[in-house]
Order: C-alpha cells, then sequence, then structure tokens
C-alpha cells in the first residue's frame, strides 16, 4: 500500500507538534509503523492522503455514529456559519440543546457544556469535591476519564498502550486523592469506602468500559454501585463521554437502569464538533458558578457552530428512536460473523460486545478487568491491525481500545469487514 505522503506528512509533522500528533494513540505507536494522515470520509469509508480507501471502524474514537459526513448535521453547520463562529454569549441554541440532553439522559436535571471529554470529567470531580466538601474520588483500573490529573493513575485507552498508566507531572498531592479499585470488583470498593469512611467525595466509572478494550459490568455490579454511594453519601458519576447516546438515547444509565448522580458526556454529543458537558441532579448541579462556587468556565463552551452540531445530531436520535435498532442489530451481525470466523479457524479469542461497539481480544480467557485485559497478545493484537489496514479496514491502533460501528456499517461493508478479518486471522494463523 501507498502511504508516501503520510510518511512525509508524518517526518514533517515531527518537527512541529510532540510525537506528530495531537493525541497520543493517533501515532501507532503500539501497532508500529506510521500513523495515516486522512484526508477526507463518507459514511463508512474513510481516505487517506494518499488516497487509500478504509472501511472505517473508529469513527473518530465515537462521534461519527451516523456515519461520516452526515447530510443533516454538515446543513445544520453550514446555515450557523454566516452566523459568524463564536461570541462568548448566551444563545438560544445552546438552551435547545441543554433542554434536549436533560430530555434524553435520566440522570441530567441540569447541564454544563464544554469542550472536551477531559473538561467533562475534571469538572464534575471538582464540583463533587465541592458539593461533598470531601477530597477523595475512587476511580477503576483501566478505565480513562481524559487527562485530568487526577484520572492518569492507573489510566486506560492511549495512557494504557503507551506504557504510562500514571503520568510523570502528576503530584503525589494529587495522586493521594485517587483510590483505586479493580473494575467488576464491588467487595474491593466496599473495603476501600469502609477504609476511607466520610473521605470519599465522588466514584468515577465508564459505565461500560471502552478504554482497556470493552469491557461490560458484571451481573449487579453498577446496581451494587449505586448502593454502595447511596450508603456512604458518594457522589455517583457515570463517565458516558463514550457510551452516551451509543448503547441507547440515554446511554448505559438507560440500558442497565441504574441512574448516577452525575453524567460526563462527549463525543457524539457534538456531532463531531469538541463538546463535552457534565450534568446531573439540580442540587449538585446548582453548585456550579455563577448559580454556586464552584468555578468552572469555558471561553468556547456552548460554542454555536458545535451546538449547530450537536443539536442535528441529538435531535436525529431523538427522533428516530429506529437508528437504535439498526445501531444493535448491525453490532450483532458484525461481531456474529468474527464469532463465526474465529470458529471456521478453531480460534478462541474473546469478543466483548454491546450494541455497536466491541473489542477483539487475542487470548482465550474472560476479560473482565484490567487484568485480564493486559494478558492479551498485544505483538498478536498489532499483526492483525497490519493485517487488516492491509486490507484496507481502519481498526483502533490498540488492544486497549474499542471499536465504533455507525448506522453506515451496511451489509456490503459487513460483508468486506468480515472477508477480511477471516483472511488476515488464517494468514496470522497458517
Ligand atoms: P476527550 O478529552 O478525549 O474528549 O475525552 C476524554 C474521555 C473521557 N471519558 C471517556 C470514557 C473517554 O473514552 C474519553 C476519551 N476517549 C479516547 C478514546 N479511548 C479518546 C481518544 C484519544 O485520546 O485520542
Amino acid at each position: 500500500m501507498n502511504i508516501e505522503k503520510s510518511k512525509s506528512l508524518f517526518a514533517k509533522a515531527q518537527g512541529y507538534i510532540p510525537g506528530g500528533v495531537n493525541s497520543p494513540v493517533r501515532a501507532f505507536k503500539s501497532v508500529g509503523g506510521d500513523p495515516l494522515f486522512i484526508k477526507t470520509a463518507k459514511g463508512a469509508m474513510i481516505y487517506d492522503e494518499d488516497g487509500n480507501e478504509f472501511i472505517e471502524m473508529i469513527n473518530s474514537w465515537g462521534p461519527m455514529l451516523l456515519g461520516h459526513a452526515n447530510p443533516i448535521i454538515e446543513e445544520a453547520v453550514r446555515k450557523a456559519l454566516s452566523d459568524s463562529l463564536s461570541f462568548g454569549a448566551p444563545t438560544a441554541r445552546e438552551v435547545e440543546v441543554a433542554e434536549l440532553i436533560t430530555h434524553m439522559v435520566p440522570s441530567v436535571e441540569k447541564v454544563r457544556m464544554v469542550n472536551s471529554g477531559t473538561e467533562a470529567t475534571m469538572s464534575a470531580i471538582r464540583l463533587a469535591r465541592g458539593y461533598t466538601r470531601k477530597d477523595k474520588i475512587i476511580k477503576f483500573e483501566g478505565c480513562y476519564h481524559g487527562h485530568g490529573d487526577s484520572f492518569l493513575i492507573a489510566a486506560g485507552s492511549g495512557a494504557a498502550t503507551l506504557g504510562t498508566p500514571d503520568s510523570p507531572g502528576v503530584t503525589p498531592g494529587t495522586a493521594k486523592d485517587t483510590l483505586i479499585a479493580p473494575y467488576n470488583d464491588l467487595e474491593a470498593v466496599q473495603e476501600i469506602a469502609q477504609t476511607h469512611k466520610g473521605e470519599i467525595a465522588a466514584l468515577i466509572i465508564e459505565p461500560v468500559a471502552g478504554n482497556m478494550g470493552c469491557v461490560l459490568p458484571k451481573e449487579g455490579f453498577l446496581e451494587g454501585l449505586r448502593t454502595l454511594c447511596d450508603a456512604h453519601e458518594i457522589v455517583l458519576i457515570f463517565d458516558e463521554v463514550m457510551t452516551g447516546f451509543r448503547l441507547a438515547k440515554g446511554g448505559a444509565q438507560e440500558l442497565y437502569g441504574v441512574i448516577p448522580d452525575m453524567t460526563t458526556l462527549g463525543k457524539i454529543i457534538g456531532g463531531g464538533m469538541p463538546v463535552g458537558a457534565y450534568g446531573g441532579k439540580k442540587e449538585i448541579m446548582d453548585f456550579v458558578s455563577p448559580a454556586g462556587p464552584v468555578y468552572q468556565a469555558g471561553t468556547l463552551s456552548g460554542n454555536p457552530i458545535a451546538m449547530a452540531a450537536g443539536l442535528a445530531m441529538l435531535t436525529q436520535l431523538e427522533e428516530n428512536p429506529a437508528l437504535y435498532t439498526k445501531l444493535n442489530e448491525i453490532g450483532a451481525r458484525t461481531v456474529k460473523e468474527v464469532q463465526q470466523n474465529l470458529d471456521r479457524l478453531s480460534l478462541s479469542y474473546t469478543i466483548n460486545h454491546i450494541g455497536s461497539m466491541f473489542s477483539l481480544f487475542f487470548t482465550d480467557a474472560p476479560v473482565v478487568d484490567f487484568r485480564s485485559a493486559k494478558a492479551a497478545d498485544t505483538t498478536k493484537f498489532s499483526g492483525y491491525f497490519r493485517g487488516m489496514l492491509e486490507q484496507g479496514v481502519y481498526l483502533a491502533p490498540s488492544q486497549f481500545e474499542a471499536l465504533f460501528l455507525s448506522t453506515a456499517f451496511e451489509d456490503d461493508i459487513i460483508a468486506l469487514f468480515s472477508k477480511a478479518n477471516y483472511d488476515v486471522l488464517k494468514a496470522m494463523h497458517a
């Protein structure tokens, strides 16, 4: 495959941008080779600067739920452009978006827009600490909540991929207030809560984890966390940056019927534009400045162009619940193809799947937490990634990421993906 333009762009980029990328996981470090520089995309297809065509299974790490270049979202952005790009002042559209989010997400009575998932989770933790006047938080090994200092401890996603789950630069003073538990281990959480009784402001979790690869909550785990947080007066935060608006209109909390005190959102909420949000119970959200004492601000928060894209995305999801039926069917059909290919080749690798999210782990053991995810053979994963790229399939360049499908992933695309998946797995095990 000719990737000369990507190669020369990557060489140039490294002279101006750390590692040549604006987000580490994009650098292909864990899978080897140079990253592709993407030029354009449409529907389920993405094209690099050298004109190579790929089936798209990252979808910008989740946002492109309705496929690339969704005409309704693009038309909404085009219309908004003529009114200027930013005011730094309230607009009618951000009120519409806020009203729609409070209608769609069960836990959200009030919501504050920000510009990324990281801003959402950082703000949510500060708010929980200000509201409860307690300092510590509980997070889970392998969960990734963005690059805020409090979260870069045992973090997943790019931090895990690059072997820096505990990043330099995070001070001991910060790290001491972040308590870590294994995902799916309710007893461990109960022990931590007992040991640090009265000290814990919040527990933050990916209700379905996507940042150690896709890992599902065990039966009763989320319900157990809800009960525990009630008993200890801990603010339960669902980080639905990835699962929000993907697993259901109301995210994982709707799917599992467990309602957190606060929810952080991102990705799909902006329809591809930089948008994050945090929301929850009125009594907590009214602690946020200027209604309350907890400060949080942002020049481009609620940016009118981003709100136009987000409103167009969320309105389509709100008005067409059949989109989730379609998404879940696409997910089931795709995963069935992978499982059938594994069976035909007598391979027993593990697939974790929910709705339109899934991960193929190169281990035959169940993957239920970060420890078991790390047991996967990342060398085999790299070979698989490169083989699939050669076959025209653009996967997430890390075993510790999930794949995200879109409504554009029609049967013909699934068939092409399945053939590539079979051929690459067969060649790997010849
Ligand atoms: P951003 O700051 O990247 O918008 O969101 C941070 C974040 C927070 N919470 C969850 C559950 C997330 O998955 C993320 C970001 N996800 C990664 C993909 N695993 C973003 C990709 C990247 O870092 O480039």
